[in-house]
């Protein structure tokens, strides 16, 4: 499949807790400049998850931006949402493909530079890398990954990584590693002002850019 040439800088994930719901989130997270919204709900499904991803799709109405749904397709087909982003576990990329089309964005989530490898040869538009740095907002049996493993799978394949897990804005600067890498966060810009937060890691990473 041809590749569509993407390009990110900072993918806000999505939380809900007192600070602000999903959509809220996703709202200060285009404020301060991200470019890419991944609605990650999982404590809703059906038509809950749907009018989420609606909500977020309306967005679209203020800001530039590309809005994928995590895990589920039925919600990403359903809301027009840019595309889904599954895991290694989750439904597989030819049936997401099957059911979005080409034009849609598929993310997977990779912990190895053979799972790297392999996802994009079966079509991934972008990859999740990670976990990065130790992190208590998702538990998994990966040890957390190298820079040096990053910047192999950011060589190795030809589509946007998007490095990911316990990700602050101090440590995005090492992780920059080559012009394909793009970081996300889901619990390192919720404060009290997630619209600032976010602002200092979309210019944390373009200023490592400006500098490269
Ligand atoms: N996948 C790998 S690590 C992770 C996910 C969803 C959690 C990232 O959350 P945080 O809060 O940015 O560490
Ligand atoms: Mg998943």
């Amino acid at each position: 499949m041809e590749r569509k040439g993407l390009m990110f800088t900072f993918c806000a994930i999505t939380a809900a807790d007192a600070l602000g719901d999903h959509c809220q989130t996703a709202a200060s997270a285009l404020e301060g400049g991200a470019d890419m919204i991944q609605l990650r709900a999982k404590e809703l499904s059906g038509d809950d998850l749907l009018v989420c991803a609606k909500k977020i799709m309306e967005l679209k109405s203020r800001f530039r931006f590309t809005f994928i749904v995590n895990d589920s397709i039925e919600a990403a087909l359903k809301s027009n949402a840019d595309g889904v982003h599954l895991g290694q576990d989750d439904d597989g990329l030819e049936f997401a493909r099957d059911i979005l089309g080409p034009d849609a964005i598929v993310g997977i989530s990779t912990h190895t530079l053979q799972q790297a490898k392999s996802a994009v040869a079966a079509g991934a538009d972008y990859i999740g890398f990670g976990p990065m740095f130790a992190t208590m907002t998702k538990s998994s049996e990966y040890e957390p990954r190298e820079v040096g493993d990053l910047l192999k799978v950011a060589q190795g394949v030809e589509v946007p990584v998007c490095a990911i897990g316990g990700i602050s804005v101090a440590s995005v600067a090492q992780l920059i590693v080559a012009p394909n890498v793009f970081v996300a966060s889901i619990s390192g810009f919720r404060r009290e002002d997630m619209k600032a937060a976010v602002g200092e890691y979309v210019h944390a990473v373009e200023e490592c850019r400006r500098l490269k």
